[in-house]
């Protein structure tokens, strides 16, 4: 049902757009920010901090307000942004990586189906890729 809907929105800003005919066409890439919020607890509880952009070493990123390394700390997000986060395990993106969908989000990192069953407390670095 849902998504029926979204479909017959989709087809009427197709036939708006069509009617108007002028401009140029959306640029996907152009609007596709980074944006990445993670939470030191599940639930998006606790601190938290935001995140733009790439980043290979959390150790110098902070909960927000405070001196408190982010490092090895992340136990939930909420990926805002129209761009895949990438983040792994270790510095410099290595060791083992949690791929984290545009618009996606998980509440608990201890225990997931598609990534590493267990990226509790472990996020040292991110990536985003479109
Ligand atoms: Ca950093
Ligand atoms: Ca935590
Ligand atoms: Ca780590």
């Amino acid at each position: 049902m849902k998504h029926r809907f979204v479909t017959a929105v989709g087809a009427t800003l197709l036939g708006i757009s069509g009617l108007l005919a002028a401009g140029p066409p959306a640029d996907a890439a152009a609007s596709a920010p980074r944006s990445l919020s993670v939470y030191e607890h599940d639930d998006f509880e606790g601190r938290s901090a935001h995140l733009t952009g790439n980043d290979a070493n959390f150790i110098n990123n902070y909960w927000s307000g405070t001196g408190a390394s982010i490092n090895d700390n992340i136990s939930s997000f909420r990926n805002q942004g129209d761009q895949r986060a990438v983040m792994y395990s270790d510095a410099n993106y290595s060791g083992a990586a949690y791929s984290a969908l545009a618009h996606s989000e998980d509440s608990d990192l201890t225990h997931n189906s598609h990534n590493p069953s267990n990226f509790d407390n472990v996020a040292s670095s991110v990536r985003f890729v479109v």
